[in-house]
C-alpha cells in the first residue's frame, strides 16, 4: 500500500463565548491522505488564531511531494518529514503541519486494520478523570463564578482558571472565590499562560499556596528552564507545563531540569501522535504523568493509552463536537464522569463544512 495523495483544506468554527484576549473562532486544517488501494486517513491540525492558511500551504507544497509514493506507516514519515521541515524550524507552522499528517496516517493505519486508535496504540484504561476548565481570565468574577458554578454543578470535583491579572491582588480575591464554591475538597489548578516573570511568579505563588493550588501552569516564559528552577526553589506548588513545548526534546530539557511535574503535550503542537507518545514514555521514565492540553476529542483517546495520566482537559463548550465540527458523534466521551472512547476503526473524528 501506498500513499496516491495528501489534500488540506482550512475551516473555521465560531467559538459559543469570546477567549481572553478576543478569540472568537477555532481554525481547523482538515487533511485526507489516501492510498492506491483506495484508504483512507483523516488528520487534522488546529490553531485558536495565527497559521491555519500556512499550514495548509506547508500541508500542500512541502508535505504532500515527499509523501507520494511511500509507504503509509507513521513513524518513518514522520521522520522524514520532521527532518525536511526542520530547516523552516522545529516547532509552530512546521509541526502543526506534520501533526495533521501524523494524525491522518494513524487513522489510516487503524482504519486498515478496522481497529480503533485507542485499540491499536493499546488500550491502557477505559476511563480517564476529567478537570473543567475555563478561559476565564477576562470575565467579571461573578461571570467566573458562574461558570465555576456550572463545572460543579455538573458534577467536576477538579476546576482550572486563569491568574496572571495586572493587580496580584484581583487574582487572590478571584481564586478565593472559585476555593470557596469548590470547597477544600476539590482541586483547584491555577494558570499563569506565561504572564509572570521570576520575582511576580515568586510573590504571587506565595500569596496563593494557602487556597492549595493543585498546580500552577505555565508560571513563566517556557522556554526559560532557569527561570524555573530558580522559581522551583521557593515554591513547592507542582508545575504543570508543555502546551508551548514544541519538541521531545524540549520536553526531555524540562524533565532533566526537574521544572515539569506534569506534563502537558498539546498533540498538534508537538507534531502529532507520534511524538506525543514518545514524550508520554519519556515522562514516564521521569515518574511524570501527562495530562494533554486541550483537543479533548483526541486526547482523551491518548489519554487511555499512555503509560502515566493525570486528568483530560474538559474545556467549557470548545471541543470538536461542541463546536459542531464535526459530521457525526465521535464515540468520545469528555465530562465529570470521567473521559471515555467508543470509536469505529480510527479515530472517528470526521470534520464537517464550517456554518455558512
Ligand atoms: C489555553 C491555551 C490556549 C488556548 C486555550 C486555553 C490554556 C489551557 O492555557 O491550558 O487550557
Ligand atoms: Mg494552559
Amino acid at each position: 500500500m501506498r500513499i496516491a495523495s495528501t489534500s488540506a483544506s482550512v475551516r473555521r468554527f465560531p467559538l459559543h463565548g469570546t477567549w481572553d484576549g478576543g478569540v472568537s473562532f477555532h481554525d481547523v486544517v482538515v487533511v485526507t491522505v489516501t492510498t492506491d488501494t483506495g484508504a483512507e486517513g483523516i488528520g487534522f491540525a488546529w490553531t485558536p488564531r495565527v497559521g491555519a492558511q500556512a499550514v495548509r500551504a506547508v500541508i500542500e507544497e512541502d508535505c504532500a511531494p515527499l509523501l507520494e509514493g511511500r509507504d503509509p506507516a507513521p513513524a518513518p514519515r514522520w521522520e522524514q518529514l520532521y527532518a525536511h521541515l526542520h530547516e523552516a524550524g522545529p516547532g509552530g507552522i512546521t509541526a502543526m503541519a506534520l501533526a495533521a499528517v501524523d494524525i491522518a496516517l494513524w487513522d489510516l493505519r487503524a482504519r486498515s486494520f478496522e481497529v480503533s486508535l485507542v485499540e491499536l496504540i493499546g488500550r491502557r484504561r477505559d476511563s480517564v478523570p476529567c478537570y473543567g476548565s475555563g478561559v476565564n481570565l477576562d470575565r467579571s468574577l461573578e461571570e467566573l463564578c458562574d461558570q465555576v458554578r456550572r463545572f460543579t454543578a455538573a458534577g467536576h470535583t477538579a476546576v482550572k482558571m486563569k491568574v496572571g491579572s495586572p493587580d496580584l491582588e484581583r487574582d487572590l480575591e478571584r481564586v478565593a472565590r472559585v476555593r470557596e464554591i469548590l470547597g477544600p475538597q476539590g482541586r483547584l489548578m491555577v494558570d499563569a499562560n506565561q504572564r509572570w516573570d521570576l520575582s511576580r511568579a515568586s510573590r504571587a505563588l506565595g500569596a496563593l499556596a494557602r487556597f492549595d493550588p493543585y498546580w500552577i501552569e505555565e508560571p513563566l516564559a517556557a522556554d526559560d528552564l532557569e527561570a524555573h528552577a530558580r522559581l522551583r526553589a521557593v515554591t513547592p506548588i507542582p508545575f504543570a507545563i508543555g502546551e508551548n513545548l514544541r519538541t521531545v526534546r524540549a520536553f526531555r530539557d524540562a524533565l532533566v531540569r526537574g521544572v515539569c511535574d506534569i506534563a502537558q503535550p498539546n498533540v498538534v503542537r508537538v507534531g502529532g501522535i507520534t511524538p506525543f507518545l514518545r514524550i508520554a514514555d519519556l515522562a514516564a521514565a521521569f515518574s511524570v504523568p501527562i495530562a494533554p492540553h486541550l483537543l479533548p476529542d483526541l486526547s482523551a483517546q491518548l489519554a487511555q493509552c499512555v503509560p502515566a495520566v493525570e486528568m483530560v482537559e474538559d474545556i467549557e463548550r470548545a471541543s470538536f463536537a461542541d463546536l459542531g465540527a464535526l459530521e457525526r458523534p465521535s464515540g468520545v466521551s469528555v465530562g465529570p464522569s470521567g473521559a471515555t472512547s467508543s470509536t469505529p476503526p480510527g479515530h472517528g473524528l470526521v470534520f464537517a463544512a464550517p456554518p455558512q
